[in-house]
């Protein structure tokens, strides 16, 4: 078989009816807005027009930072249909993080909110990038202006399974962010297997709160809801009682924990509420056993926890129904997540790649259609995270257990996982050491009641000089992704070190385990 472009794939599996509803949201001005197949087909046209008008090199790179809105995503499916690549961009990064993703992907297209027109404008430009349209979460800016005088008709560009469609950027341990490169077979096999896995069926409804610029949020659930011809419900923000009030007209959520945290607050989530509802699913960070049992407790479901990552989209998930493949077993089992996927290869090793028997702890290596092709002009960095014999070294590290759950018992590498965010302290520590009066720092994570994880900085001052936590925390707003700015800053005397003058990062944890507690 010819392999398709994502995008046919998708659009084959819309309803034969194009005029139902397949996306509801409400616009900011509060209005209820309803958007068919019909418009999607089109809408996607429209920007997939102007993007084949532009004649961009194959391959070129469309970079976006917009706030959430039914025509981002749109725009997520012109660039695919166009057969350009998608490079989705958090909204919370400042004009230094922009700077580095635009220095690095070198973007042909990058599209950004009216309002931050004037400052990313100029970083594209100066980076060599040659159009630059603006796109509102309330329908105004040039790209659909621009759009609107194109075609609603669209051949899509065809693919091969092993052609790029977006790239992800995702941070390091050490130095600067890499872009995972995401190819249409690596999207399209694990939307297909995860539409059977979690039993996607007709009537299904989607509601999708999520931000759409991670894996999370832009793949699993949007090609969920797409590949079954299924509606969403879509929120631009994540808003507990907005969710409660879909719930009724809805069947399927995601979230990341603290999502889930947040709407245990509500007294309104009851097991009537959530009556109408066939799965919720969550995953991005750990979920507590403690939101696992109360969720059961107060709406009778049980969650059903997968885990992933951006270069591998998602790697296991417990069973949603007794599954043949796993000896039967239906259990969703909390503080796990389930059995590798349908395609997906799972080893546990030791630090010398040496296969670990059941039930021991080591490093999670995995294999298979939805694996990555690797990090964007970076060969080496691409080579040192794969085995010899082609496994990807994922930096987590877990165990499986004799009835072959996998289980996450912590990291390799050094990372922070907030609300779902991933947080590199080495980052965070290289900001903190640049500012006037610090000799070093440190960044831990340090358990949260809301997001699960925050970090916390210790500051060492130069000899002579006193700076402040809140100051130096301060300083750090001003030029980094809110969700990256540590909750707490410390000024202390030195930093505890073990006898190869190490930081002893676990001692600093231990320390602070208990600040929001
Ligand atoms: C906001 N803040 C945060 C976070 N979000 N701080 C730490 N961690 C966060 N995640 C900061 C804000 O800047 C603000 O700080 C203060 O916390 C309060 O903000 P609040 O209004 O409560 O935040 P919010 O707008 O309600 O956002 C919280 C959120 C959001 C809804 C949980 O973070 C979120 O949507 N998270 C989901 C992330 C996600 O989709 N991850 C998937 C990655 P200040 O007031 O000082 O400015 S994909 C992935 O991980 C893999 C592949 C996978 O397996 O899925
Ligand atoms: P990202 O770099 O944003 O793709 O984040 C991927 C990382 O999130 C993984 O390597 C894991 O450390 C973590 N992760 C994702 N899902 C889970 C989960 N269900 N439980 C624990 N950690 C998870």
């Amino acid at each position: 078989m010819t392999f398709q472009n994502l995008f046919t794939a998708l659009r084959a599996a819309f309803p034969s009816d194009l005029d139902q509803t397949a996306v509801e949201t409400t616009a900011p001005d509060g209005q209820t807005l309803r958007y068919s197949w019909r418009d999607l087909e089109h809408a996607s046209a429209r920007i997939a027009n102007l993007l084949a008008s532009l004649q961009l090199p194959e391959g070129s790179r469309v970079a976006v930072q917009v706030e959430k809105s039914v025509e981002a995503m749109v725009l997520y499916l012109a660039t695919l249909r166009a057969g350009y690549v998608f490079l989705p961009l958090n909204t919370a990064y400042q004009s230094g993080e922009i700077e580095y993703f635009v220095g690095n992907a070198e973007p042909a297209v990058v599209v950004c909110t009216p309002g931050n027109f004037g400052w990313v404008s100029k970083i594209a430009f100066t980076a060599g990038t040659q159009h630059v349209f603006t796109l509102g979460d309330d329908r105004t800016g040039s790209l659909l202006e621009r759009a609107a005088h194109h075609a609603a008709e669209h051949v899509p560009a065809v693919r091969g399974a092993d052609d790029l469609a977006a790239i992800l950027y995702t941070s390091g341990t050490t130095g600067r962010s890499k872009g995972a490169m995401l190819t249409h077979g690596n999207l399209l096999s694990n939307a297909r297997v995860l539409q059977d896995y979690w039993g996607f069926e007709p009537g299904d409804v989607l509601i999708h709160a999520l931000p759409i610029f991670h894996v999370h949020g832009l793949f699993v659930a949007i090609h969920a809801a797409l590949l079954n011809g299924s509606k969403m419900i879509w929120m631009a923000k994540f808003d507990p009682k907005a969710v409660l009030a879909a719930m009724p007209r809805a069947t399927v959520f995601m979230g990341v924990p603290t999502l889930y945290v947040r709407l245990l607050a509500e007294p309104g989530l009851t097991k009537e509420a959530a009556k109408n509802m066939r799965l919720f699913i969550a995953g991005s960070a750990p979920l507590l056993i403690e939101t696992f049992t109360a969720w059961q407790q107060r709406t009778g479901h049980t969650i059903l926890e997968r885990y992933g990552m951006s270069e591998t989209i998602m790697l296991t998930s417990n069973p949603y129904s007794a599954d043949a493949r796993h000896g039967g077993q239906s259990e969703r089992r909390g503080s796990t997540v389930g059995f590798p996927l349908p395609g997906v290869g799972l080893r546990v090793v030791d630090d010398a790649n040496r296969a670990l028997p059941v039930g021991e702890i080591g490093n999670i290596q995995v294999q298979g259609p939805n694996v990555f092709k690797g990090y964007w002009r970076m060969p080496e960095k691409t080579a040192e995270e794969f085995t010899a014999d082609g496994w990807f070294k994922t930096g987590d590290v877990g165990q499986v257990d004799e009835r072959g759950y996998v289980s996450i018992v912590g990291r390799s590498k050094d990372l922070i996982i907030s609300g779902g965010y991933n947080v590199y302290p080495a980052e965070i520590e290289s900001a903190i050491n640049e500012l006037p009066g610090v000799a070093e720092s440190a960044v831990v994570g340090v358990p949260h009641p809301d997001f699960g994880e925050v970090g916390v900085a210790v500051v060492i001052a130069r000899p002579g000089a006193q700076p402040e936590g809140e100051a130096i925390l301060a300083a750090l707003k001003a030029q980094l992704a809110n969700f990256k700015i540590p909750k707490r800053c410390f000024v202390a005397t030195e930093l505890p070190r073990n006898a190869m003058g190490k930081v002893q990062k676990n001692l600093l944890r231990a320390q602070y385990e208990k600040l929001f507690a």
